[in-house]
């Protein structure tokens, strides 16, 4: 029997902060897991070295569904996204490895294909109308057949997912501390559908069309947007209301045909079991690095196909190629699969990973080498320290803190 003979974080920042863990067994083998947390990513690291790589050393790396369960139930203290962030980097390096062991890639070890390649959706965002529709424009000439469409809100800076300059990054990373930013609802709640409309009325029907609420609404703002939105055929609505409170939806729900889509914040399938089972969501968007990894990932993803619910995972920059690379071997043998998000990283990140994911035509094809397909070089990603960032937080016009 192989054993687990090391296990290695990195922290680098290679374009942005990423946490890598690297197992290696007895027979050379080695597998790889993201363990990135977004502007939180040093406790996962921490959890990793200072709690679970003392339980791993010596261990049977062939063991998955073991290993979920003996730092899931063995933790006591259960869930939370520290945690199953520093699990799913166990598990996916885990399926990494057996994947090599078995000369096989992951996609195999899961069922096989059950299609081709993974439909993916790209981000168009402008300061204005005018830019967004340029932007959709390029997205379309870039092959892509679903695109999520965003615009600031005049007088709202903390606008959710515009772009900043050329570079691919719309999150705008503080040096030292979150940038505090104002919003109000009712300009988004008046300007979002007529952008939404500029976009379909300049490119027709003959693409799928999303859009991001970001967590900001109430229930009864999300279902009069969901509402107005009818008319467009979106293909989702994603993240209406903060979902905390699975009981919100139902709200939501009764109020609009608009789909809706949620889950980049989830982190276990208790998180979504009664989204899931009372059909209170369209799309589940839960993702390898931050819902436990490709065991727990999947189950969820079963669970959804019981009750015709889609999967829609979480794509953007800050899962680091390595869960990009899970993500996109679990969708194409998932066959409740509806969409990929995909956020091309910044070039810095192929200096340190090499993806097992290719795009073409709109579309995510999974590498057919043995594991992951995926690569990570130790050596370049030493050029790239750690660099403290945060998330912006939003306030409203009276001072006080709303969802960002
Ligand atoms: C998305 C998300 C992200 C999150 C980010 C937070 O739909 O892609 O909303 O952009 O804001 O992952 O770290
Ligand atoms: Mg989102």
């Amino acid at each position: 029997m192989a054993t687990i003979t090391a296990a290695e974080v990195f922290v680098t920042s290679a374009g942005r902060n990423f946490v890598t863990l690297r197992i290696t067994t007895s027979d050379g083998v080695t597998g790889l897991g993201d363990a990135t947390l977004n502007g939180r990513e040093l406790s996962v690291a921490s959890y990793l070295r200072d709690h679970l790589v003392p339980l791993l050393l010596g261990r049977d790396p062939a063991r998955i569904e073991d290993m979920w369960h003996y730092l899931y139930k063995g933790a006591y203290w259960r869930r939370g996204p520290v945690t199953m962030t520093a699990i799913a980097a166990v598990d996916t390096a885990l399926w990494d490895i057996k994947g090599k062991v078995a000369g096989m890639p992951v996609y195999d070890l899961l069922g096989g294909l059950a299609r081709d390649g993974a439909l993916v959706y790209g981000h168009a965002s402008g300061q204005d109308t005018a830019e967004l529709l340029d932007d959709v424009a390029r997205f379309k000439d870039l092959g892509f057949r679903a695109i999520r469409a965003q615009a600031a809100v005049p007088g709202s800076p903390a606008s959710y997912g515009v772009r900043h300059g050329d570079g691919q990054g719309y999150e705008p990373a503080a040096a030292s501390l979150p940038d505090e930013q104002l919003w109000h609802t009712e300009d988004y709640l008046d300007f979002a559908p007529r952008y939404l409309t500029a976009v379909r009325e300049r490119f027709g029907f003959g693409f799928h069309l999303l859009h991001d609420v970001h967590h900001r609404l109430t229930p009864t703002e999300a279902g009069q947007l969901g509402h107005r939105l009818e008319d467009l055929r979106m293909f989702w609505m994603e993240d209406p209301v903060p979902a905390e409170l699975q009981d919100n939806f139902r709200q939501v729900r009764a109020a609009t045909r608009t789909p809706i889509a949620v889950g980049e914040v989830f982190n276990s399938i208790w998180d979504c079991e009664q989204l899931i089972s009372e059909r209170l969501i369209d799309y589940i968007r839960a993702s390898v690095v931050h819902a436990g990894g490709i065991t727990h990932l999947r189950r969820i993803f079963h669970l959804a196909e019981l009750h015709q619910v889609r999967t829609g995972s979480h794509g953007a920059t800050d899962l680091s190629p390595v869960s990009m690379s899970a993500a996109v071997h679990l969708d194409v043998t998932a066959a409740n699969f509806g969409i990929q998000e995909y956020m091309a990283h910044d070039p810095l990140a192929f200096e340190v990973f090499t993806p097992g994911y290719t795009y073409r035509d709109g579309a995510l094809y999974p590498s057919d080498a043995p594991g992951l397909g995926v690569e990570f070089d130790e050596k370049a990603a030493e050029r790239f320290p750690y660099d403290p960032r945060y998330l912006p937080v939003s306030r409203r016009r009276d001072g006080s803190v709303h969802d960002w």
